[in-house]
């Protein structure tokens, strides 16, 4: 645990081999298939509180495709005790104490032959409200399971070493952030070296950890099985304003009755549920641009 900490610590990111074993993958991967069956009935994105369908029609693949969902936990009972499985609060006690909240709870997707399955280059400090956050170096630990093997061909996450020093650089800032790839001369110019990207390759069961000024992205899939990945935010709860209690003293806290404020901040007001065209792919702008309404 210590070697994690200071992996973490002095490079920004860290991957926790065999976090989960096959039985429970195996579970987790059965779940997160039927949320996808389920998910992809919807003809676009669908919100309901903080559980949120991302759903496109993805102009490659020719078919619509989910790529993210976010709290699905709240329509798997078997995902919402994972979220705050005891080896959670093993891995992020010594870091973040006995009281823990959960700010994300994203299931991503990459369907093999669609279009939008790269991330650009940013750190994850840019969708976090920091009024409501402190200590955003390491009151946070952003985690990701690896569903299926993550490998160079299928898209697996990349991070670059130790850019988690470097404060909040401004990547990606006004671009969507699934329709390209970030170009090395926007790396060099925050003084990042390309050379330096690791590609953080997994197996099922593996968790990956980072913080969020770590520099991160990854690349499309071109390989034809799918990637699918599970990211966890979680933060020392005094450090934070917003988030679901998922260890509370040391004790692992189920949902509550009604959700908390996560990441979508409008929660309160705009429950749902609705539906959500997206307005952000290259198709949809194209159409924007031919047709401004
Ligand atoms: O799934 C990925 O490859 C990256 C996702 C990511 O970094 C994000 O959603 O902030
Ligand atoms: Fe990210």
């Amino acid at each position: 645990m210590h070697d994690i900490q200071q992996k973490l610590h002095s490079e920004g990111y860290a991957i926790v081999r065999g976090f989960f074993d096959a039985k429970h993958m195996q579970q987790i991967g059965l779940e997160t298939d039927r949320i996808y069956q389920e998910a992809v009935k919807h003809h676009a994105t669908y919100r309901h509180k903080n559980l949120l369908l991302e759903i496109i029609d993805d102009p490659k693949a020719r078919r619509r495709v989910v790529i993210q969902a976010h709290w699905t936990a709240w329509i798997s009972s078997y995902l919402e005790s994972m979220r705050r499985h005891p080896k959670y609060l093993e891995l992020l006690e010594p870091l973040l104490g006995a009281d823990i909240k959960q700010i994300t709870h994203q299931l991503h997707w990459k369907p093999p032959g669609a279009k939008y399955t790269y991330y650009r280059y940013h750190q994850d400090a840019k969708f976090r409200n920091s009024s409501a956050l402190r200590n955003l170096l390491y009151g946070s630990i952003n985690t990701g399971l690896a569903i299926d093997r993550q490998t160079v061909e299928n898209g697996a996450l990349r991070v670059v070493p130790r850019s988690h020093l470097r404060g909040y650089l401004g990547l990606s800032e006004d671009q969507t952030l699934m329709t390209g790839q970030t170009p090395d001369q926007d790396l060099v110019r925050v003084g990042l070296d390309p050379a330096s990207i690791v590609t953080c390759t997994m197996e099922p069961g593996d968790l990956l950890l980072w913080t969020l000024y770590t520099v991160h992205g990854s690349a499309p899939n071109v390989s034809n099985y799918d990637r699918r990945f599970l990211i966890s935010s979680y933060v020392r709860a005094m450090d934070s304003d917003r988030g679901e209690w998922t260890f509370r003293g040391g004790v692992s806290t189920p949902l509550g009755p009604e959700p908390e404020i996560c990441k979508y901040e409008e929660l309160r007001e705009k429950p749902g549920p609705f539906y959500i065209e997206a307005d952000w792919t290259e198709e949809a702008r194209a159409a924007r641009a031919h047709d401004p309404a």
